[in-house]
């Protein structure tokens, strides 16, 4: 079946590891496939939720899409674009947020976790995020959209949206209600410092993560100050969840090399975390190293990263505002 392919990064710095397996390792993967379309967004808009430095900002939009590129993603195949330069994006976040319960928002563990205790201080666009990313999605007819295990919700609540407005305004199947592409197996990679929270771009300690721009002496030295137990490694996988640092980094390790997790706990079992650090840093180095070159590279040529955003908003928008010219109609204006 011809996939219809849409997702979006926030461009808000430190890339991490958890970024990229959990979500970009996919993009590249699904965008190598032919016949699949692909729209991979730099979300701009979803960013400002939380306050952000203007000029810091340009650089980590360059920097998003450098990472699409460095990666794997071809911008002559797949749309690689940023948000704001395509405003169906924000017109279809109004309208379907005037479709969408506060009951449904109400519900969503991103902004209760995001906003903390002190809510009432929280933006609205923080809040109503959620609406603006199911718009991203269904302007583009997506079928498919591939996220790491905490867009579960967002997602659920897009189909719940897509399907409301079908039905207000009886339009069978004119917002294509889109299937989640998450990983069956580490979807969540957690940070180096607490195998409990996830890895995270806004976690204070740099030590908490694997950015995509770390060199190798960085990261030899987050790999071995990683937290880990007092134990050997795994013998199997029974009760591995009761030892949430040796799962996370077994799971890193075991990602990178696309292999098992049986497959690596038997490499490894009974070993002293120190010999498994070894080796899965110098995994890591493999895999990272060439892709934080890249984006370096590229991050030297912002003239090439801007006509490379500009040619695939002009893409995007093609397809947008046709769709966002239909729904305007079927809402009467
Ligand atoms: N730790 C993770 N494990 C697996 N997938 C992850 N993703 C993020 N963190 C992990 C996936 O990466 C894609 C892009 O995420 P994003 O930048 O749009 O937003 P985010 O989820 O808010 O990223 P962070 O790092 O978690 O930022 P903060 O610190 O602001 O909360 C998404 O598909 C996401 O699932």
């Amino acid at each position: 079946m011809r996939k219809k392919i849409f997702s979006g990064v926030q461009p808000t710095g430190n890339l991490h590891l958890g970024n990229y397996l959990g979500a970009i390792k996919n993009f590249v993967e699904l965008s190598n496939q032919k016949d699949n379309e692909c729209v991979f967004c730099v979300v701009d808009l979803h960013a400002i939720t939380i306050k952000q430095d203007p000029k810091q900002l340009k650089r980590n939009i360059r920097e998003t899409a450098a990472t699409f590129i460095a990666s794997g993603i071809d911008p002559n195949s797949s749309i690689i674009f940023n948000q704001s330069m395509v405003s169906a994006h924000s017109e279809c976040a109004w309208i379907l947020s005037c479709v969408s319960k506060i009951g449904w928002l109400n519900r969503m563990t991103q902004f209760k976790e995001k906003a903390g205790k002190d809510k009432e201080k929280a933006s609205i666009g923080l809040y109503s995020y959620p609406v603006l990313m199911a718009a991203d999605i269904l302007l583009y007819d997506a079928t498919h959209v591939p996220v790491g295990n905490d867009q579960k919700q967002h997602l659920e609540l897009c189909r719940d949206i897509a399907q409301k407005f079908n039905n207000d305004f009886d339009a069978l199947d004119f917002l294509k209600v889109p299937e989640p592409l998450i990983q069956k197996q580490f979807s969540r990679i957690m940070s180096l410092k607490d195998g409990l929270k996830k890895m995270s771009k806004s976690d204070p300690s740099d030590l908490s993560r694997i950015n995509l721009t770390d060199e190798k002496d960085v990261i030899l030295n987050k790999i071995k100050k990683a937290k880990t137990d007092p134990m050997p490694m795994p013998t199997d996988v029974m009760n591995l969840s009761a030892r949430p640092e040796a799962e996370n980094l077994l799971g890193i390790y075991s990602s990178l090399r696309s292999q098992g997790l049986e497959e690596s706990i038997n490499e490894f079992k009974g070993k002293q975390f120190s010999e498994f650090k070894e080796r899965l840093s110098e995994t890591l180095i493999e895999k990272i190293e060439p892709i934080s070159r890249e984006i370096k590279k590229l991050l030297n040529d912002e003239k090439y990263l801007d006509q490379i955003l500009f040619n695939g908003s002009e893409k995007a928008n093609k397809i947008a505002s046709k769709k966002i010219k239909e729904i305007k109609q079927l809402v009467g204006f």
